[in-house]
């Protein structure tokens, strides 16, 4: 079983003009991420991965196409969450059998489901494929706030290992670390990640990592070897570069940085916009230049 302690990008997919995966672009992307980023693991089918808007057959493929890349060379998890459970099992599943070290779900969204819904959700699913499971919890995307004692219930399920953290409610994550110290937690902000790593977070999860995976474990092991100042001057450089990319489109931009370093990103999924102008892309070699 493998270790799910450290930095994982959050796995970014190419996809082709037409919105069809580009599975020579994604495996350059895992290739990348492997060889140059030396990332510990690759969270994939999250929100970097566009993955709310594919089809159950699109998620496969992308876990598929991770999976054989990757091989045993890196920890690997399949975020499986829908708010579709038999999807979300259907994926559980899928990704269990391909070897997927670990699962994760975001909980679920757009209807106001109540904890108890919530909690059968994560049971249903781990039931289902015996699995590990990670909380993803972002609320600022879903809604779904989960308090410290709610998730003293989700983890009375031993196969909930932690949670992805993607907030900045700084006091919830110091409260979660004391109540349940045995649990994961993972920084889901990167421009957050050194007060995030002060408070012991266990490992980070992100979509900067693609590029900046480098500056990222510095800061991480900075903050945990106790050299604050050190780790807060990379996490302003970090922080100057993520400004760049949230100011000119987020994943498109990450995508454009990919592309000078001679990988394949391709375009992003409709209804999302699928390419950057002219200007942009000129702003993303001026972060490249500057950052990278
Ligand atoms: O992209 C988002 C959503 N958040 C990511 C990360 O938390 C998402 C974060 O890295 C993720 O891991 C996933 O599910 O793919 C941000 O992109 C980054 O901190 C810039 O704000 O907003």
């Amino acid at each position: 079983m493998k270790n799910l302690n450290g930095i994982f990008s959050a796995l970014l997919v190419s996809f082709n003009a037409d919105g069809t995966v580009n599975e020579k672009g994604l495996r350059q992307i895992v290739r990348h991420n492997i060889d140059k980023m030396k990332v510990d693991g690759l969270y994939v089918g999250g929100s970097t991965g566009e993955n709310f808007m594919l089809s159950t057959e699109e998620k496969k493929e992308i876990f598929r196409i991770a999976k054989d890349e990757a091989k045993d060379e890196i920890a690997l998890i399949a975020q499986v969450g829908s708010v579709n459970l038999k999807e979300a099992v259907e994926l559980g599943k899928y990704a269990t059998e391909l070897g997927y070290d670990c699962l994760s779900a975001v909980t679920p969204f757009y209807y106001k489901f109540s904890f108890p819904e919530i909690k059968h959700f994560y049971n249903t699913i781990i039931e289902a494929t015996g699995n590990r499971m990670i909380v993803y919890s972002i609320p600022f995307l879903t809604g779904v706030n989960i308090g410290v004692a709610q998730f003293g219930e989700l983890y009375e399920n031993e196969k909930i290992i932690g949670v992805k953290f993607t907030a900045g409610d700084f006091y919830l994550l110091e409260r979660l670390k004391k109540a349940y110290p045995n649990h994961l937690i993972w920084a889901g902000f990167d421009e957050m990640m050194l007060p995030a790593a002060v408070l012991g977070v266990d490992g980070a999860i992100g979509s900067t990592f693609n590029v900046n995976g480098i500056r990222a474990r510095q800061i991480f092991e900075k903050a945990q070897a106790g050299q604050i100042q050190e780790a807060l001057e990379i996490q302003h450089v970090t922080n100057d570069l993520i400004e760049g990319i949230l100011g000119n489109g987020l994943y498109l931009t990450i995508k454009e940085l990919l592309k000078l370093e001679g990988v394949d990103a391709g375009y992003c999924r409709e209804p999302m916009t699928k390419e950057l102008t002219e200007a942009q892309i000129a702003v993303a070699k001026e972060l490249k230049a500057k950052y990278l």
